[in-house]
């Protein structure tokens, strides 16, 4: 009866796997090499899952009860535990060695990659981007108001021209690299856009980063992975992949450090008349 019970343990684990409506989504970005790391990591553990099972069935069919049977007492068996450790050994290097390689890919960004700025904050998503210069201004947390929301440096020429958005969606142009850095305000965050598989938390007093490219024109949303408060559910936003056309069109509208300055002054301007 049990080892019935394990063999449908074995067969309704592989099953489920197979046929599981949970899989990926579609992937979006270069980063195939994370789902080949993920799919060998599932054909090792479930090869050495299904063996384990199996040699269990075996021993309680083979070695079950019978009265005229004696357990053998045996402490020690230098030859197994040998096999037993280089095989584990095999096994765990099977499993870090790929993943180490890929991340060694994913923190070492091309030369070409556009750097972008994601500003976490409890409970939202705010994004940089460089203006003409293509550089993102120096900040400072001490500088955060809310007329400079991220904290940039008024006196950096680099800040300037810089692309703010707060509570918008993020755009970006298919095909083109980026250098993602990562900010949070509060506490901990996490960047996540499952179709890109790639992924990192914002730590406060840092700032962390990866690369990806988008390789497919759509719309794809934000998710934070990492419980950062009640509202953590509602930390959401979206990135609009898109081609050259559309993406001038959209960045031609945006505002940039300067224009979010003036537009605070003349704001302040307007309280004092009429008080
Ligand atoms: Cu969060």
């Amino acid at each position: 009866m049990i080892a019935f019970l394990l063999l449908f343990v074995v067969l309704g684990s592989v099953i489920f796997h197979l046929l599981s409506p949970w899989w990926w989504t579609p992937i979006a970005s270069n980063w195939g090499g994370i789902d080949a790391t993920v799919q060998l990591t599932f054909l090792l553990t479930g090869t050495v899952f299904v063996l384990v099972l199996l040699f269990m069935i075996y021993c309680i069919v083979k070695y079950r009860y019978r009265e005229d049977r004696r357990g053998e007492y045996q402490p020690e068996d230098k030859k197994l535990e040998m096999r037993l450790t280089v095989l584990t050994t095999i096994g765990v290097i099977a499993l870090l060695a790929p993943g180490l390689m890929v991340w060694n890919d994913y923190v070492n960004p091309p030369e070409d990659a556009i750097p972008i700025e994601v500003m976490g904050q409890q409970w939202s998503w705010s994004f940089r981007l460089t203006g003409e210069d293509g550089i993102l201004g120096t900040t400072d947390a001490r500088n955060i108001s809310p007329e400079n929301p991220f904290g940039l440096n008024p006196k950096d020429p680099n800040g300037q021209d810089d692309i703010l958005l707060e509570g918008d969606d993020l755009h970006l142009l298919v095909d083109k690299p980026v250098k993602v850095l990562l900010r949070s305000i509060d506490v901990l965050h996490d960047f996540y856009v499952p179709q890109f598989r790639a992924k990192m938390d914002l730590v406060p007093g840092m700032i962390t980063y990866y690369w990806f490219t988008p390789t497919r024109e759509g719309e794809f949303e934000i998710l934070c992975a990492e419980l950062c408060g009640v509202g953590h559910h509602v930390m959401r936003g979206l990135v609009v992949v898109d081609n050259e056309s559309s993406y001038q069109e959209w960045i031609s509208e945006q505002s940039t450090f300067k224009e979010f300055q003036n537009a605070a002054k003349s704001d302040s301007n307007d309280v004092y008349v009429k008080n």
